[in-house]
């Protein structure tokens, strides 16, 4: 395995001195966002990580190798590569045997987190049930990934282009639990209610880090997901983006996208159609979930060394 992983000289110091690391998704920076706002969002969402105590791990594919951790360099060729793949799960073998320069979503990232045994990863927004999956069967590899791979995937909620009470009811069937912070709710990304509720409340990152170190000494496999809604002053009038989704959502039907294009397509209408408004809401909520995410890193290391201390006792 490890002639596949590459760990950057900053994350490979950290697992020798077992300083809480923190994974970051690459997708978020080649097809979430334009450049060059994408590469100076992650510049800023790794150092904030670094801020909390922990060390970023942004994951992508170069030269045939899952790359832990990103250079300066790496980082702007993600960022400015025009044809960066989308890397989910199905892809990564072909990324890797081929040397394809590949982003990795939610699900890739979560797999290779796992692989560099990180347990704690951020992002902007998972893959969810599609609207209109009952024909279309467009459900997120994301959520698969989170049903099978031990990663806590603290994210802003899902998006309206979604159908977010099929994509919390395909969580629930897979065990997968959903944990918000600050309020009951669960958020819809650019906006803080969805109308759904999650299934708890833990608004410490100690009550966080207990919960789910309890969910592995259980035995229960699988990923947990942390929805930290938008701070308030960054949050999007919900008129507005429900009218501008629905539209985008039109669109993607009339124009014929499918399969993996259909999410990139959808955000980056959804940015023009706000004559780019959604893009400093999206940024402001990546940040806000680095934050709570290096928290809940460090949170975790103690949660795990309290355990170990009292069963020596
Ligand atoms: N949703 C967002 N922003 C994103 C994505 C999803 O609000 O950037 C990206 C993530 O990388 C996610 C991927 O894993 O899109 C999901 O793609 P698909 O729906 O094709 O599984
Ligand atoms: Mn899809």
């Amino acid at each position: 395995m490890q002639q596949y992983l590459l760990f950057s000289a900053e994350v490979a110091a950290a697992r020798s001195a077992g300083t809480p690391i923190v994974a970051l998704e690459s997708t978020i920076i080649s097809h979430g966002m334009p450049y060059p706002q994408n590469v100076q969002t992650a510049r800023d969402v790794e150092q904030l990580i670094r801020d909390g105590g922990a060390v970023p791990a942004t994951i992508a594919i170069i030269d045939g190798k899952i790359c832990i951790g990103l250079s300066a360099q790496q980082l702007e060729l993600l960022g400015s590569a025009p044809h960066a793949m989308k890397v989910s799960r199905r892809d990564l073998p072909y990324a890797v045997a081929s040397g394809t320069l590949g982003a990795t979503t939610v699900a890739a990232t979560m797999i290779c987190a796992a692989l560099a045994g990180i347990d704690v990863f951020v992002t902007g927004g998972i893959g969810g049930v599609h609207r209109g999956a009952a024909t279309s069967f467009d459900i997120s590899a994301d959520l698969q990934e989170l049903a099978r791979t031990n990663v806590t995937v603290v994210c802003a909620g899902v998006k309206s282009i979604l159908d977010i009470g099929l994509t919390l009811e395909y969580l629930e069937t897979h065990g997968v639990p959903v944990i918000s912070v600050g309020q009951s709710g669960f958020p819809a990304f650019f906006t803080r209610e969805s109308g759904y509720q999650a299934d708890f409340q833990m608004d410490s990152a100690e009550q966080q880090a207990s919960f789910i170190h309890t969910k592995r000494a259980l035995g229960l496999y699988g990923g947990v997901v942390v929805a930290n809604p938008v701070p308030a002053q960054d949050a999007m009038p919900f008129d507005e983006i429900d009218a501008i989704t629905t539209r985008a959502l039109a669109e993607a039907d009339a124009g014929g996208i499918k399969g993996k294009a259909v999410t990139p397509f959808l955000l980056a209408r959804i940015k023009e159609l706000t004559g780019g408004r959604s893009l400093a809401t999206n940024i402001a909520l990546v940040k806000h979930n680095a934050v709570v995410g290096a928290r809940l890193a460090v949170a975790l290391r103690g949660a795990v060394h309290d355990r170990a201390a009292s069963a020596i006792l």
